[in-house]
């Protein structure tokens, strides 16, 4: 079957892929005969989906191949985004979304007698990310697609992505996310673009004309296989590429000679450690381990892709010299910081620079993004691993720090704490993020308060020396997922009242404040909430069993569990109003809905433990006649994109209540304040600057400032027994830990007990405890007047657009990429 090429149509300014009702139904059909064999009408669901999925692809091909041409024939300046991780979460709503083609899909499938989100359901996300970082990634791509930036993503396949999460007795189990089980309609495999990826092995170093020359020999190879999938920008006829890489032994065939040598187990066990590079993503977010299986992956992806850019840009631009005008590569964070070494390694041994030139043109390529300050999550490789994994790579990163080295001691004359502080190889290992900083030639944090953390404290010492280096990008959404597509009420009210301008100008969104005097206009507010809300209300009860009231305030915290983002310090709170309640059953309170989602990492006991905290509580308190028609607890299992889709727009009151100085941005705070939810919040992260843009009226700002919590970090004097003392609420629920009032085992909590007691609290729970709960009081007054509280969610909306990852790529684009934009249709 032909799939006519496509071509777009302008329709009352918008620039959408021209297809009609008809003409799809008739492509649908064949398409579904086609891929299965049988009669649309003898299908399944799961089918059909693929039919779908498959033909929206083909769809996209005939543009994807002319953006490819023109990017060729231009010679526009190319940004490659390398990341360990990329979380999409589902892509047929977002391309139909992006083409222009979601009303006509919806109404000939329809007509075919298909529901068209019955089947975009059955779609299994694409969770190749822990948090984040990787979602961040996924909108980063979407917003560079529909901007008409020229970039791409580059990262790997893994053939198992962030494990699926079950409950089992209050308890987090992990079960393997086998994502490709069902195939992957959106991948194209690439044979005719592989790369070999060089490990182990050694160096031999020679001479040829004067000129030193290096051989790698003994190494072992690893194919890398390309898996492309089509990045559609917003009605612009742009489609990019996300370029996975999935290892592969060199020779596929097994090798039954080596079988008769009796080689047979080197010959399995090679074929698995070359799959074992990309079977399976890290689940640790915030916690280094050197692992050399992580080690190997990074470079294996980084090899892959560098080369590949390499290889591409000769064959179209030729002159080497002129690669950083051209060519703009951006780490995010430090997992591929190996892409400074290797390029040079491939300008110095296989493109005969010098190492002057090689170096200028390494420097101004790459770019890397810091997200983190929790000292725990700085990479740091042993030196005996790297150089026997990474012989050659090894070789170039010690001169680079020769030479680096070499400058600090001119500069630095006897200041040997700092120079080892500094320096990229020391104290037996190598420092990731000072190889990225040295290397590239833009470091930047993802919020405000971040990036001043990192220039004024983390990385003062590299600030001073290179200051111009260092600069923010507060990140960023894309409105398209977010709002267009999770929130379709919302948008129609949105579009209504203020016209579509906010689709391609998202900071347009501020017209919606001169609509929110109109009682009209704050009565649909509230009525798409409770739309959303009771959507929810029906995934809750179709997954835990539990009845929640929609007039209730849904009081939401979904994001990982750990320590530093302080779902104890939620809990707690909700076990001190289940203490009230029981004490004064006539307590008139308004009712709440707790909701938590989100995963620990497999290794993280505490963070595991409080899983088993909000469980358990949620329990005890569900079935609690004596209040549960007041307060219900709920924890959602298996938090990923699509079921945050689902949360965010059905959510009042949004928690980002981190300690101040931790959480280095946070992006769902983001999504909940443009799905008109209202944010209680510590002063860390972007926070801050959502409090800017809304003002104080209309955010709940509580707890420590970071003054406070640096302060306590550099000067000691902080007491958690001292707060205790004075507070007889804390020093109930405390006890309840470990009373057995949650759980008969009365040593199960004890591990958050002793967090919180015997070793002082490291994230100040008890510190902000009071402060939170008389936060929490300000919600409930603020909830009572409905109006005020609608008008609230719209000026929370209005103010949103700033925080659309279009603006946060335009920043990156004029000034870190020097990518010349070309805003067409904008
Ligand atoms: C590092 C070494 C070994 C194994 C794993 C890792 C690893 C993996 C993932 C370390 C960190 C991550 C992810 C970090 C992350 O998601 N950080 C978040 O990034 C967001 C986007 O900038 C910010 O909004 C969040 O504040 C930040 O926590």
């Amino acid at each position: 079957m032909l799939i006519a090429i496509n071509r777009y149509k302008l329709l009352g300014g918008r620039c959408m892929l021209s297809i009609d009702k008809n003409s799809f139904k008739r492509d649908y059909n064949n398409k579904f005969v086609q891929l299965h064999g049988k009669e649309l009408k003898e299908g399944s669901n799961q089918q059909k989906y693929e039919a779908l999925g498959s033909l929206v692809r083909d769809y996209v091909i005939s543009t994807w191949m002319e953006t490819n041409n023109k990017y060729n024939q231009t010679g526009e300046k190319q940004v490659y985004y390398f990341s360990m991780e990329f979380l999409l979460g589902r892509l047929l709503g977002d391309c139909l979304l992006n083409l222009g083609i979601r009303d006509i899909c919806k109404e000939a499938l329809s007509e075919l007698g298909i529901n068209l989100e019955e089947i975009e359901n059955l779609e299994h996300d694409q969770g190749l990310g822990n948090g984040g970082l990787g979602r961040l990634a996924a909108c980063f791509l979407d917003s560079m697609a529909s901007l008409n930036i020229p970039g791409h993503g580059c990262g790997i396949r893994y053939k198992y992505g962030f494990f699926e999460q079950k409950i089992v007795d209050s308890q987090q189990v992990e079960a393997s996310d086998n994502w490709l089980r069902e195939g992957n309609v959106w991948e194209i495999k690439k044979q005719d673009k592989c790369e070999i990826v060089k490990f182990g092995g050694s160096v031999i170093s020679g001479e040829v004309d004067g000129k030193l020359t290096f051989t790698h020999v003994n190494y072992e190879p690893v194919l890398a296989v390309p898996y492309d999938t089509p990045i559609v920008g917003y009605e612009n006829e742009v489609v990019n590429t996300l370029r996975l890489w999935s290892a592969e032994p060199v020779s596929n065939e097994f090798d039954f000679s080596s079988f008769s040598r009796g080689d047979f187990i080197k010959a399995i066990s090679y074929k698995n450690s070359v799959e074992a590079i990309s079977l399976v993503l890290y689940p640790e977010d915030s916690f280094y381990e050197g692992k050399m299986l992580r080690l190997k992956q990074q470079y294996f992806f980084v090899s892959a892709g560098i080369q590949s850019i390499v290889r591409h840009f000769k064959k179209h631009n030729g002159n080497i010299a002129i690669f950083d005008e051209k060519i703009a590569i951006h780490i995010n964070d430090t997992h591929p910081t190996l892409a400074i070494p290797e390029l040079m390694r491939i300008l110095l041994d296989e493109e005969g620079l010098s190492w002057e030139t090689a170096w200028r043109i390494t420097q101004n390529t790459i770019s890397y993004t810091n997200h983190t300050i929790l000292a725990e999550a700085l990479e740091k490789w042993p030196v005996d691993m790297f150089k026997n994994l990474l012989p050659r790579i090894y070789m170039i990163v010690e001169e680079i720090n020769r030479r680096y080295c070499e400058e600090l001691w001119n500069k630095y004359v006897g200041q040997w704490d700092k120079i080892a502080r500094m320096a990229i190889i020391s104290d037996g290992y190598v420092k990731m993020a000072n190889l990225a900083i040295v290397g590239s030639h833009s470091v930047n944090g993802v919020a405000k308060l971040h990036t001043e953390i990192l220039k004024k404290r983390e990385m003062s010492d590299f600030y001073y020396l290179y200051p111009s280096k260092f600069n923010n990008k507060t990140n960023g959404i894309t409105h398209r997922r977010w709002l267009l597509k999770s929130n379709p009420k919302l948008t129609s009210l949105l579009k209504e009242t203020i016209g579509d301008s906010f689709i391609k100008h998202p900071t347009d969104l501020e017209n919606f404040k001169n609509h929110l005097d109109d009682p009209n206009v704050i009565n649909r507010l509230g009525e798409i909430k409770k739309y959303n809300k009771e959507n929810l209300a029906k995934e809750i009860y179709k997954s835990n069993g539990i009845l929640v009231d929609t007039n209730s305030i849904f009081d939401v915290q979904v994001k990982r569990i750990h320590a530093y983002k302080r779902q104890t310090l939620n809990c707690l709170r909700i076990m001190e109003l289940y203490n009230n309640l029981l004490e004064n059953p006539n307590l008139d309170i308004i009712p709440r809905t707790f909701i938590f989602a989100g995963k620990a990492a497999p290794g993280y006991y505490l963070a595991k433990n409080i899983i088993e905290l909000i469980c358990r509580v949620a329990k005890t308190i569900n079935n609690d006649k004596r209040v549960n028609d007041k307060i219900k607890v709920v924890m959602l299992e298996n938090y990923n994109v699509s079921l945050a889709e689902d949360i965010i727009p059905a959510t009042d009151l949004s928690e980002q209540i981190s300690t101040t100085t931790k959480e280095a941005s946070g992006t769902s705070n983001m999504k909940f304040m443009m799905n008109g939810a209202i944010t209680i919040a510590t002063l860390d992260g972007a926070n801050i600057e959502i409090k800017d843009e809304v003002g104080e009226d209309n955010i709940i700002i509580f707890g420590l400032n970071a003054e406070e919590v640096l302060n306590y970090h550099k000067n000691g004097g902080y007491s958690a027994w001292d707060i205790w003392n004075k507070d007889k609420r804390l020093q109930r629920v405390t006890d309840d830990l470990i009373n057995g009032k949650y759980c008969s085992d009365i040593d199960r909590f004890r591990s958050i007990y002793e967090n919180l007691l015997t070793y002082n609290d490291e994230f100040f729970v008890l510190k902000d405890f009071d402060s939170y709960l008389k936060a929490q009081e300000r919600v409930n007054q603020l909830y009572i007047d409905k109006n005020k509280w609608q008008k609230m969610c719209g000026i929370n909306i209005a103010h949103s657009g700033i925080f659309s990852s279009d603006r946060t790529i335009k920043e990156y684009a004029t000034g870190i990429w020097g990518s010349t934009v070309i805003y067409k249709n904008l």
